[in-house]
């Protein structure tokens, strides 16, 4: 019978587009979102056959993934790398084997021969957004001219989301000398990590902190625990920033615990699906299919709340 079953899998796939995507983890409410949303892109879609390999947050099991993707011939090849750099090696060997890339959600810095487009958010804007909403609701608090003392909670180290949120916030801040970032370290972008490391902030500089920015919602959400155990009040005697805008977030914001979150969109499977296509009838595509998002502070949480996606 399994032989039977393996066969007529084999033929009814045969006219369908085989699509390998290598997906970083489950670190995150975004990254669950992201997943859901492919596998439902791909179930719907009648031309789509999506192999599906989960790389537990390490890229060794990327690289592992790709390969087998390549020794499996499939038609393309999609991942969301989880750092930016050392990819070249394998990169050139999907070339080698005449199999199109996609880069999903995240980018690396490789030669852009190496992949046909790469979907996803701008993640410098992202941290852009963020220190440009902070500059704003400090002023609009009248603490324009204080001393703001930021902690600042990172994603995994080397990968593009982390880079990039640092580098877009860090600009935006430079030409405000009274906004300092006093301590800064990765919590991989998860819960637990970013609850423990905000426990250090706090026993580094206790009252000192003003602001936590983070990298994301999740590292957010247990910074709060932390400073919920710590006796001080989330989101009002530190202002908490997040990124991505998952459900979490809002909850959070609904209870006051947090002030705002910029979004980064993880429903990226339907377009996914459609640049695998079109890659595969020759058609042209974009080389960066741009997300397009926007920010959400703690007043309009509750009315959008319902209208949440992820
Ligand atoms: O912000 C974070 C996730 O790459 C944009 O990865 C993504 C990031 C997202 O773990 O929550």
């Amino acid at each position: 019978l399994m032989v039977i079953m393996g066969l007529s899998l084999n033929v009814m796939a045969a006219d369908k587009i085989v699509l390998g995507f290598s997906q970083i983890g489950a670190e995150s409410e975004w990254r669950t979102a992201n997943t859901e949303d492919i596998k439902r892109a791909a179930d719907e879609d009648p031309d789509i056959q999506l192999i599906f390999s989960d790389a537990q947050q390490k890229q060794e099991n990327q690289l592992k993934a790709l390969r087998s993707f390549i020794a499996r011939g499939v038609d393309v090849i999609a991942f969301s790398p989880v750092v930016e750099t050392g990819w070249d090696t394998v990169l050139q060997e999907i070339k080698d084997a005449g199999i199109p890339v996609i880069l999903v959600d995240r980018t690396v810095t490789a030669d852009d021969s190496y992949y046909v487009t790469y979907m996803g958010s701008d993640f410098v804007e992202e941290g852009q957004k963020a220190a440009n909403w902070l500059i704003e609701y400090m002023e609009e608090q009248g603490r324009g001219n204080e001393q703001i003392n930021i902690v600042e909670l990172q994603g995994t180290v080397g990968s593009a989301p982390a880079n990039d949120r640092k580098t877009g916030f860090a600009d935006v801040i430079k030409d405000y000398p009274n906004y300092k970032i006093i301590r800064s370290q990765s919590g991989d972008f998860t819960r637990s990590k970013g609850k423990e490391v905000m426990e250090a902030f706090l026993k580094a500089e206790g009252d000192n902190i003003d602001v936590l920015y983070s990298h994301n919602d999740d590292m957010a959400i247990g910074a709060i625990q932390a400073i919920e155990e710590y006796g001080l009040k989330p989101g009002k005697d530190i202002i908490i920033i997040g990124v991505d805008a998952v459900k979490g977030a809002f909850e959070a914001m609904i209870q006051g615990k947090m002030n705002c979150t910029v979004e980064c969109s993880p429903l990226l499977g339907n377009q996914l699906m459609q640049a695998a296509k079109d890659i595969m009838a020759g058609k042209k595509v974009p080389e960066h299919i741009k997300t397009i998002e926007g920010i959400f502070p703690q007043e309009v949480a509750l009315e959008e709340y319902p209208n949440r996606k992820y």
